[in-house]
């Protein structure tokens, strides 16, 4: 029941920043009477859907949520009361809400009210779903993903700057199915310049994530793909008085332009956070991954490997210099998983 929680809930993957990914059912013997799942922010959570569905049949149910029952006003009425008056008796929680408006004051609401309680099923996939929600309320920051694809000798691209197919049309359309649960996408000015990126999901999903641009001096092309606002929207992050003639032009094209006094991948994450982001996605190049790292702004890797060798002293590599000396001093990447996609390989796990 908690597994059918979690695919529910994995249905408004991408859809309910700044809120978590909740699903919810409920049962009478064994026999589901009634389901749900957040679909966005504002609108119901999981649990008030799936008693919805159930009714009266919620009278003396067990409900199952993979996220504890909220007990706050917030966009919505607390859950808890609703699960209390529906006549619920049993409730199994996957895991606390880490919501500090929250966190425990929901399950020992419904013990108070008589109702039993189990929190812990199916923990830790209960906190993999939502690991994007809890770094954000626990660090006041989005979740960091850092996204590359190079070939087996460490390249991104040729010497010559050519980076097009490093991987396979599968680990593309991979890709592009990421892109499409996370809330934005991040290049810096090189990325625009060099390979002129779409960074949508390619009809991969309905969703495209929130495109952003990093750009200090904004010396940026006329034309890109990225200021084509039709296909998704695009969002221009530079410096107060950064090349104002081009912030004019960029807005004339539908791209949104926001100022910051100081541009780094820090002070960017700080407004992402207050722009209410779970999730963002570092597709830049090594440059400006090595500057992400170095903030603390990236906490997951997602590494495509091509079976390729391009060679090249000069070739780039994913991460620029991080002004470490020895390899004893090399970052460590824990709860790793790897996967063949295509012909390529897909390596994921957590920078510490
Ligand atoms: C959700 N969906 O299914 C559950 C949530 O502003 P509100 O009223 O939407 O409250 C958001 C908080 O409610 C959220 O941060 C989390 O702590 C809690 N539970 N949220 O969006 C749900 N069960
Ligand atoms: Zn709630």
């Amino acid at each position: 029941m908690m597994q059918r929680c979690l695919t529910l809930a994995q249905q408004a993957a991408g859809y309910t920043a700044p809120n978590p990914l909740v699903g919810s059912v409920i049962t009478q013997e064994a026999t589901i009477v009634g389901e749900g799942f957040h679909p966005q922010a504002g609108q119901p959570h999981a649990e008030v859907f799936a008693l919805r569905a159930a009714g009266d049949r919620a009278v003396g149910a067990t409900l199952y949520v993979n996220l504890e029952p909220c007990n706050h006003y917030g966009r919505t009425p607390p859950c808890t009361e609703a699960i209390i008056q529906a006549g619920i008796r049993q409730v199994y929680v996957g895991m606390v809400d880490p919501d500090e408006r929250v966190s425990g004051r929901g399950i020992n609401r419904l013990r108070q009210a008589g109702l039993e309680v189990f929190v812990g099923l199916e923990a830790a996939a209960c906190q993999q779903i939502n690991e994007a929600f809890v770094h954000r309320v626990q660090h006041r920051q989005p979740f960091g993903i850092l996204k590359y694809a190079m070939t087996l000798d460490g390249k991104i691209a040729a010497a010559s700057g050519h980076s097009a197919w490093v991987t396979g049309p599968e680990a593309r359309a991979t890709v592009h199915q990421l892109r499409a649960i996370c809330d934005a996408v991040i290049v810096g000015g090189n990325t625009v310049r060099r390979d002129n990126p779409h960074l949508t999901s390619h009809g991969q999903s309905d969703r495209n994530p929130l495109r952003i641009v990093m750009s200090q001096q904004l010396n940026l092309p006329k034309t890109a793909h990225l200021w084509q606002v039709e296909e998704a929207k695009t969002l221009v992050l530079t410096e107060t008085e950064a090349n104002l003639p081009f912030q004019a032009y960029l807005r004339q094209q539908g791209v949104e332009v926001v100022t910051l006094p100081t541009l780094t991948p820090a002070t960017a994450m700080d407004y992402l956070y207050q722009r209410e982001l779970l999730s963002v996605l570092w597709e830049c190049g090594g440059q400006l991954a090595a500057a992400a790292i170095a903030a603390g702004a990236v906490q997951k890797v997602w590494a495509f490997v091509a079976p390729k060798i391009i060679g090249g002293q000069n070739a780039p590599t994913p991460v620029g210099d991080l002004g470490l000396d020895k390899m004893t001093q090399a970052l460590k990447l824990e709860r790793l998983s790897w996967q063949s996609v295509g012909a390529d390989l897909l390596i994921e796990g957590y920078l510490t």
